[in-house]
């Protein structure tokens, strides 16, 4: 096992520099024979050979000893270090008497407590600290890739993909250096993740073979990803049985279809042991899945289940079901409803080891939508939460949107009220899911700032109520090291409010979308209006906003519990985030801010772009103070940025004053 340095590549948040502090001691490791032993040993060696200090043998002296309890005598000054425990893929950090010491119950807590201590840096050596157990909230964290084999002709290599091609796959055929993939592995499990899914929820022809002929190439990435404790999970068609099995239906209650899952199931445990297990999007935009046969999703889920139960395995079953074929002229039909209205009857039938894949919101990963209800019906089943690193919605990594905010209010949200658990808490089983923002770009995510998000991510699925901020810092400290007060202020002053800059300048008040469709980049406020997607504003003359009441609209509300329920059904309690959500109100509307509907739209938009121009100014700033390559690119980034903002902003602005004729109070301009 050698640590993986790609040149050329971007070093992202472990820089060499990251493992100075450590790496310029003397390390002990006492481990066990695991691959995951043998990654922290090697860590260890490459971070001395670097920085300066040595590998130190049992029973030399040591200033840092990362060690298993079973596996060798602890040096005495840190035994009574001991409490409390590290419990599954934790680690206790604590140091007495001059000696660091990371503490685990398995390898896995060695490997994240390696990367607790180059995060703290020169701080892990100082002071004494008491024992302290990190243990991650979520059990599965892991990341979505929608990477395809072959060039889509409309998504392309990676769909969504905002970063170049795919890291797996070029051209139709697996990689032949996969260096690229082990460093992500490591990166990722600096954050944290233990789970990647490595093809897109599509499944297109090509990638539907991964599953039988073509498991050679998920072999070879999970032998990638494995030193650094991350399972490789497959995104596999629901009519495998007959792409792939010559069967002639997929009918999840017909014997020989369940028997050709569990066979088809039981090879790739035979070809990958530690595979981690299936993703599936069924009946959702086209793909295959039970309503076919008149089967339900627990029927469906179940059978993959089933045949990946003996293995150990878990299939995530996507909730993002919906129908993309519906009339605008049927105001009945709510999109937002889908989800609960097709998962909600079903809670208690899904097996143990399926797991329901909930996007966070019920529409489709907007800048802001109301927490999916589906995340809160469903007591009796394991959740995961998805949330989009990716920026498909979000300024798709042209823009500066720093979205650690956005996740940590998903997660702390708590459905039934204050003490009530959180979004969080009901994910802890099932686990934290996003979409990969990473391509092959030498930044790794198109946007050098962008990486923020993908660190966020990892962190947050770890211990979700770390606050947004101080990852934020965190990221940068270890990405520009040694940069100084100037460059963390600056990118700090840049990132921190950054999602809510781009609330600002897009879709107004939780109504959502107004981008412009297919490739959803850039303003088109009536794009969507007329389409078969579900997705309106329903702006007239007098007023916007979808009506989502019991009282008077689609009764989306009535799927929250209390408080919620009455919180979003009451027009003067609704927060005005989400007001054109939940309601229809007319362009006079008052706020809880004071402000008027039509009002705040200017009023914002005119705010937004403006701040997308002070965040470039600011860039201004760190010329000179950082590598100039990734100034450029970061520069370019954000002249475009700011000139999408005046779009989002024109286009809004013009056509909320066209369709009411109330004129902005400050007299701006608009056209
Ligand atoms: O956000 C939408 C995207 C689709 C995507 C879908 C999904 C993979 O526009 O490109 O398909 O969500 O989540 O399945």
């Amino acid at each position: 096992m050698t640590v993986p340095h790609v040149p050329g590549v971007h070093p992202a948040w472990l820089p060499p520099e990251a493992f100075r502090a450590a790496g310029a001691r003397r390390v002990l490791v006492l481990g066990d024979d695991s691959a995951l032993a043998a990654t922290v040993r090697a860590e260890v060696a490459d971070a001395c050979e670097r920085h300066g200090g040595a590998v130190a043998a049992p029973g030399e002296a040591c200033d840092l000893v990362l060690a298993l309890p079973s596996a060798g005598d602890l040096p005495p000054a840190v035994r009574a270090l001991r409490e409390p425990e590290p419990g599954a893929e934790g680690f206790v950090l604590g140091r007495a008497d001059g000696v660091t010491a990371v503490l685990a119950d398995d390898p896995a807590g060695l490997l994240y407590g390696w990367f607790e201590v180059a995060r703290l840096g020169e701080a892990a050596f100082g002071e004494a600290r008491p024992a302290t157990a990190h243990r991650p909230a979520l059990r599965r964290r892991m990341l979505d890739h929608w990477d395809n084999i072959d060039v889509h002709p409309v998504m392309g290599q990676v769909e969504r993909g905002y970063s170049g091609g795919s890291i797996f796959w070029r051209d139709g055929a697996l990689r032949t250096d996969l260096t690229r993939v082990r460093a992500y592995g490591r990166l990722l499990a600096a954050t944290g993740v233990n789970a990647v899914a490595i093809n897109n929820v599509n499944v297109h022809t090509a990638e539907a073979h991964l599953l039988t002929d073509r498991l050679g190439e998920v072999a070879a990435i999970a032998a990638e990803l494995r030193p650094y404790g991350i399972r490789v999970h497959l995104s596999v068609s629901f009519a495998s049985p007959i792409v792939l099995g010559g069967l002639d239906s997929a009918d999840p209650l017909d014997e020989a279809v369940r028997e050709w899952w569990a066979r088809t199931t039981e090879r790739v445990y035979e070809t990958i042991p530690d595979f981690g297990g299936y993703v599936v999007k069924a009946d959702s935009e086209g793909q295959p899945g039970p309503f076919a046969y008149g089967r339900s999703h627990a029927d469906g889920a179940n059978m993959l289940a089933d045949a990946l139960a003996p293995h150990g395995g878990v299939v995530y079953w996507r909730a993002f079901v919906y129908n993309h074929r519906q009339d605008w002229r049927d105001r009945t039909t709510d999109r937002a409803r889908a989800a609960h209205d097709h998962f909600a009857p079903l809670d208690g039938r899904f097996r143990e080891n399926a797991i329901l894949q909930v996007k966070y919101g019920p529409m489709d990963f907007q800048t802001r939508e109301p927490i999916s209800p589906v995340i809160g019906a469903m007591p009796a089943t394991r959740l995961a939460v998805e949330l989009q690193v990716t920026q498909e919605y979000t300024g798709q990594q042209r823009h500066v949107c720093y979205l650690g905010p956005m996740w940590s209010e998903v997660l702390g949200f708590r459905f039934r009220g204050p003490g009530e658990p959180t979004v969080a808490e009901v994910a802890a089983g099932g686990g934290l899911v996003a979409v990969s923002n990473v391509g092959d770009d030498p930044y790794w995510t198109g946007h050098p700032l962008a990486q923020a998000n993908l660190y966020a991510f990892g962190r947050l699925a770890w211990s979700p109520e770390l606050g947004p901020a101080a990852i934020l810092d965190e990221w940068i400290g270890l990405t520009f090291p040694g940069g100084g007060e100037l460059v963390r202020g600056t990118l700090h002053e840049m990132m921190d409010g950054s999602w809510e800059t781009y609330e600002r300048y897009t879709a107004p008040l939780g109504v959502g979308f107004m981008v412009r469709p297919g490739h959803h980049y850039g303003p088109d406020v009536d794009g969507y209006e007329y389409t078969p997607w579900g997705t309106y504003h329903f702006a007239d003359r007098d007023g916007v906003g979808v009506d989502r009441t019991r009282a008077t609209g689609t009764g989306y509300t009535g799927q929250y519990p209390e408080p919620w329920s009455q919180v979003y059904e009451s027009l003067a309690e609704c927060p005005d985030e989400l007001l054109l959500f939940f309601h229809h109100v007319p362009y006079e509307h008052v706020l809880r801010s004071g402000v008027t509907v039509v009002q705040h739209i200017y009023d914002t938009h005119f705010a937004g772009a403006e701040e997308a121009a002070g965040i470039r100014l600011a860039w201004e700033k760190l010329a000179g103070a950082v590598d100039p390559a990734l100034y450029a690119r970061v520069q370019e980034r954000l002249d475009e940025q700011v000139r999408c903002a005046e779009e989002w902003r024109d286009q809004v602005n013009a056509y909320f004053l066209r369709k009411s004729g109330v004129p902005d109070a400050r007299g701006r301009r608009i056209y």
